[in-house]
């Protein structure tokens, strides 16, 4: 008997262990966000107007579809323990391409890599401007090995720039957990494998500030979107 209500016990914190739902959601814009400003200064680059022989690229501000579906917002659990599992999860690629950073908006955990490639035949130099973290300042050649970043400590929208080009930026937001996700051209967004519970989730655009909602996440996970508006 005492066997089989060990076996049981054992059973049930097993199964606590492995239960975990994804949070999904949609996040939308109401209301026409401010004219994207050209990137004229490229113009006056001979390395990187070449690449642009009709129009100039734009800012990327405020990435809207046509139903007002908002990419490039970060969505989080707010005030979750230390829990960072970046030293073994993948990289994310940060490419130079164009004289742009691509992506522009991202998000990692900390200790993850962030492998930074060029994939221009020019220069770059990727100058961190960190707020909790330390600077880094690299230059990398046309064709240049990758270059590798990583963040000690949480924190959010922390500027990358080149020196060489004054018009590019990235924004990459730290985590110290892995409970993130970036919302995508559909708007869309998933934050996988959430144990359940009840936390605040927050939703937050570089221009927009941030939004926060009380979630409980089931086994079968949570839904919740978020609505941004500009006037
Ligand atoms: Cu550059």
């Amino acid at each position: 008997m005492k066997k089989s209500l060990l076996l049981l016990s054992l059973l049930c914190v097993a199964t606590q262990l492995i239960r975990a739902g994804d949070i999904t959601g949609t996040i939308t814009l109401k209301g026409t966000p401010p004219a994207e400003r050209e990137l004229s200064p490229i113009r006056d680059n001979p390395d990187c107007s070449a690449m642009y022989p009709a129009a100039l690229p734009k800012t990327k501000f405020y990435v809207v579809g046509s139903g007002g579906e908002l990419a490039d917002v970060i969505v989080y659990l707010k005030g979750v323990p230390s829990a960072s599992t970046g030293a073994s999860a993948s990289p994310v690629v940060l490419d130079q391409k164009g004289c742009l950073y691509s992506p522009q908006i991202l998000a990692v955990q900390t200790g993850q890599k962030v492998i930074v490639k060029n994939s221009d035949p020019c220069v770059h130099n990727v100058h961190t401007k960190p707020g909790a973290n330390s600077e880094q300042n690299q230059v990398q050649m046309p064709n240049g090995a990758d270059l590798t970043f990583t963040f000690d400590k949480p924190e959010p929208f922390l500027k990358f720039q080149c020196d060489v080009h004054p018009w590019m930026f990235a924004w990459v937001s730290v985590f110290d957990h892995p409970y993130f996700a970036v919302s995508g051209p559909d708007g869309k967004f998933t934050i996988k494998n959430v144990p359940p519970g009840k936390y605040t989730l927050e939703a937050a655009h570089r221009k927009l500030g941030t939004k926060d909602a009380d979630i409980e996440v089931k086994d079968s996970g949570a839904s919740q979107d978020f609505t941004f508006e500009v006037k």
